[in-house]
C-alpha cells in the first residue's frame, strides 16, 4: 500500500486530496500544526477523518519535520501547508515568507537526507504571475508577483525546481489557479460571497461588503484540482504544470451569478468603489464596496492555459464557472 503524507491536511485542498488518495487505496498521513485542538472539520464533512493518521507538523520547525519523515517514510509528499491568504500576507510578510517560502526548503532538506526516493509535490500558485506579462499564462510565462505571498511562492517554486535539478529528487510544482469549494476558508472572496448571499436570502444579513469587484480570476473546483496533484506524481518525469479552467470571470460576475442562483432580484448602480447592488424587493443596498478590502497591490486578471497538463497528464477540469457558483451557493442555502 503506497503511503502519502499531506501537509496542510486541515485546509481545503488537504481534505479533498486525502479523500481522493484514500479512494485510490493509499495509506494517508495528515500533517497538522498543533493548535488547542486540530481543526478536522473539513475532514469530517468529507467523512474521512477517521481514516487519516494525523501527525504533529510545523513548517517553521525543521526538527519536527525530520521526525515526521523519519517515522512515516512516505512514498509521496504533498506540501499544501502555507499561510495562503494573500491579503494577510501584506500584514505578516515575514511570517508568510517563513512559512510559505522557507517552509518548503525545510521539507526538501529533510527529504534529501531522510527519504530521497519520496516524490514531492509543491503547491505553487497563479499568484506568481501577478501583474501578468502575457495572457493566457502557461508554464513559460515569466513571474511578476504582487504580494509577499506571491513572492514567497516564487521562492518555493524555484527551490523545488533547484532540488529536482541538483539532487535528482522527483519534485513537481502544480501552478494552480484559484480553486474553490464549499470547504473554502471564509475569508476568500467566493466563500464570502456564497455565504453572504445565502444569509441575505434568509434574512440573516443585510449587506455584503467587499473590495475590488473588477478583479478577474480563473476559478475552478478544488475537487477537480487535487486529481491533477496526484497525476503529476505518477508521470514518468518530474515537471511543473499549470492547472486552470481556461475561463476568467470578475468578482462582480461571481456576485451576479450567486444572486441569480439564490433568486434575489437586484440591479447594479455606480462604478469603481461606488458600485453597489440594490435589491429590487427592498430597494436597499445589498452589496457595497469598502476601502478596507482593497489590497496595496492587486492582481487584476488571471487566465490559465493548462494544455500541457491536459496533454501529458490527461487531466481536465470537470466543473466550470456556472456549476461552481451553483454548488457553492446551494451548499450555503442548505447548510448555512
Ligand atoms: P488553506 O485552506 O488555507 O490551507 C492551508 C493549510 O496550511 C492549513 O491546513 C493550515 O493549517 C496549514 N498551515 C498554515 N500554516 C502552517 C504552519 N506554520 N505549519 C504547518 N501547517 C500550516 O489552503 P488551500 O486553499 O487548501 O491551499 C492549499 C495550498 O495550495 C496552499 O499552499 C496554497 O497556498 C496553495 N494554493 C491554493 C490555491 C487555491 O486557490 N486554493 C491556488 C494555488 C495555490 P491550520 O488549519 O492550522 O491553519
Ligand atoms: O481574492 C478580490 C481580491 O482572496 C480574489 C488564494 O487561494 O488564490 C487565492 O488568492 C480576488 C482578489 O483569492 C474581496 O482583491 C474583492 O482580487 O479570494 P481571494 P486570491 O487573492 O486570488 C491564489 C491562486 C492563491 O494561491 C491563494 O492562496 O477578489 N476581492 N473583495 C476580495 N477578496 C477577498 N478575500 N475579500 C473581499 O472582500
Amino acid at each position: 500500500m503506497a503511503i502519502a503524507l499531506i501537509t496542510g491536511i486541515t485546509g481545503q485542498d488537504g481534505a479533498y486530496l486525502a479523500k481522493h488518495l484514500l479512494g485510490l487505496g493509499y495509506k494517508v498521513y495528515g500533517a497538522a500544526r498543533r493548535n488547542s485542538n486540530y481543526n478536522t472539520e473539513r475532514l469530517e464533512i468529507l467523512g474521512v477523518e477517521k481514516d487519516i493518521k494525523i501527525r504533529e507538523f510545523e513548517l517553521l520547525e525543521e526538527s519536527n519535520i525530520r521526525n515526521v519523515l523519519e517515522e512515516v517514510k512516505p512514498d509521496e509528499i504533498y506540501n499544501l501547508g502555507a499561510q495562503s491568504f494573500v491579503a494577510a500576507s501584506f500584514k505578516t510578510p515575514l511570517y508568510t515568507s517563513d512559512v510559505t517560502g522557507l517552509g518548503v526548503l525545510r521539507i526538501l532538506e529533510s527529504l534529501r537526507s531522510i527519504c530521497p526516493e519520496s516524490k514531492f509535490y509543491q503547491a505553487s500558485s497563479s499568484e506568481m504571475f501577478g501583474k501578468v506579462l502575457e495572457t493566457p499564462q502557461n508554464e513559460d510565462t515569466r513571474f511578476y508577483p504582487r504580494s509577499p505571498y506571491g513572492v514567497a511562492k516564487v521562492y518555493s517554486h524555484f527551490i523545488t525546481q533547484n532540488y529536482r535539478e541538483s539532487y535528482d529528487i522527483f519534485a513537481c510544482s502544480g501552478i494552480l489557479f484559484n480553486h474553490e469549494s464549499p470547504l473554502r476558508g471564509n475569508e476568500f472572496v467566493t466563500k464570502k460571497i456564497a455565504k453572504a448571499v445565502a444569509r441575505i436570502k434568509k434574512g440573516k444579513q443585510d449587506q455584503l461588503k467587499l473590495g475590488n469587484l473588477e478583479a478577474k480570476r480563473d476559478w475552478g473546483f478544488a475537487g477537480d484540482y487535487v486529481e491533477a496533484m496526484h497525476l503529476m506524481l505518477q508521470a514518468n518525469i518530474a515537471d511543473d504544470y499549470v492547472i486552470s479552467t481556461g475561463e476568467t470571470h470578475s468578482v462582480k460576475e461571481f456576485i451576479q451569478a450567486s444572486l441569480e442562483v439564490a433568486d434575489i432580484p437586484f440591479e447594479w448602480e455606480g462604478e469603481g468603489i461606488d458600485t453597489c447592488a440594490i435589491s429590487k424587493k427592498s430597494g436597499k443596498k445589498i452589496v457595497v464596496c469598502s476601502e478596507e478590502f482593497y489590497r496595496p497591490a492587486e492582481v487584476d486578471s488571471l487566465l490559465g492555459d493548462s494544455s500541457k497538463a491536459r496533454k501529458i497528464l490527461g487531466w481536465e477540469p470537470k466543473t466550470k464557472f456556472a456549476s461552481l457558483v451553483d454548488l457553492m451557493v446551494k451548499y450555503e442555502l442548505e447548510n448555512n
